[in-house]
């Protein structure tokens, strides 16, 4: 407890917006904080000694809550301040170009070249999750966003009518027979074409864009985009999965990331898990984005059902292995503090010039 003032200053300093503040509140005052533990070891003391301790860690969170909340100021001041020198037009420039007889911009140099673009937030969070897996030795497949129902469903072990079907609200085609084309609902069915392409060994990963009719809200829209990994070789376990999600998120979000794997079902995996971590928003203390639930989930994994091995002819009694599918978009959200995610399709410029 008594380096937690030292600790939280230095951990503050290294912050760069208040996102990473808020992942910092969490590590130093949150539910599974070191301070958090001091609180609940309090109950089993001796009167005397839980009055001192008790006293001491009031005053050392209330010292760390003082910094947290100037910190924050600091970087919103500073945030304000970027914001507002890239907003100012100097008008100067485009006087000082010819102008015609109407007093408008003209002659031979024409107006000001407009300011350059760049690759928007959630490219820029593909190319950096690509780079932490190819990394780790895996490789890079794409496959196509047009699906038919045997890649998205059935060969993940859905048949026709399955009740499954119902955790992914599909967009059909008109094409060929009725519901048999589709745009794909999530990047699991590149799982199956890998699988069928590549004889295992398999260490890949696949980014790509997936559609849903889900109704837009602070952590959906319907066209948004995932990144899928594929992991078949012999001996492969759970915890194989568990330190590969462990290795990227980390190099995602850094350290200080709180995280968890819950017990949840896809019908290609078994056992499977939903991966959760602190909503960076409110710092798990529940908001709108997280649905006051202070968790927000990133993705789904667990280690490949034999029936997706059988699917594709692979031998389950040689081979075993692991699949997830992360959401993109929430990666980036979570990372740079999006409250709501519908700013990444609104092309609002301010929204894009910030990040
Ligand atoms: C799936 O799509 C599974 N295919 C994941 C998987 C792959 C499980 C391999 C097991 C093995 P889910 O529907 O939970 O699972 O979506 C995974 C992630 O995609 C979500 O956690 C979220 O981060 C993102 N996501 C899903 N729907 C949307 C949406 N409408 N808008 C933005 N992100 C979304």
């Amino acid at each position: 407890m008594e380096g937690s003032v030292v600790e939280a200053e230095s951990l503050l300093a290294r912050c760069k917006s208040v996102a990473d503040v808020n992942v910092v509140e969490a590590e130093l005052i949150g539910k599974r904080s070191r301070l958090a533990e001091v609180n609940r070891e309090l109950r089993g003391l001796p009167p005397d000694v839980r009055r001192e301790r008790g006293r001491r860690l009031h005053e050392v969170r209330g010292r760390i809550e003082s910094l947290l909340v100037a910190r924050r100021e600091e970087l919103r001041a500073a945030s304000r301040q970027t914001r507002l020198e890239s907003d100012r037009i100097d008008l100067s420039e485009v006087m000082s170009f010819p102008l015609d007889r109407g007093g408008r911009p003209g002659g031979r140099m024409g107006p000001p070249a407009p300011a350059r673009g760049h690759p928007g937030v959630v490219q820029r969070t593909r190319d950096e999750l690509e780079d932490v897996f190819v990394g780790m030795g895996f490789i890079v497949v794409e496959g196509p966003e047009v699906e038919t129902d045997w890649y998205n469903f059935e060969a993940l072990n859905m048949p026709p009518a399955h009740p499954a079907r119902g955790m992914w609200d599909t967009f059909y085609l008109r094409l060929g027979d009725p519901e048999t084309v589709l745009l794909r609902t999530h990047t699991s069915p590149v799982q199956i074409r890998l699988m069928q392409a590549q004889r295992p060994p398999i260490y890949a990963v696949v980014p790509g864009r997936c559609y849903r009719r889900d109704t837009p809200d602070a952590r959906h829209v319907p066209i948004f985009h995932q990144i899928e990994g594929l992991v078949i070789d012999r001996g492969i376990s759970f915890s194989d999965l568990a330190g590969t999600i462990d290795a990227f998120t980390t190099a995602y979000f850094g350290e200080g990331i709180h995280a968890r794997l819950r017990p949840a079902f896809f019908p290609f995996t078994e056992p499977s898990a939903e991966f959760e971590i602190t909503c960076t928003i409110c710092a798990g203390v529940g908001c709108r984005t997280c649905s006051q639930t202070g968790w927000i989930e990133l993705g789904g994994c667990g280690m490949v059902d034999p029936a997706v091995l059988g699917a594709v002819g692979i031998d389950d009694e040689e081979w075993s292995g692991f699949a997830f599918g992360f959401g993109i978009d929430r990666c980036a959200q979570m990372r740079h503090g999006i409250p709501d995610m519908r700013v990444l399709l609104e092309n609002d410029a301010r929204f894009l010039r910030q990040l």
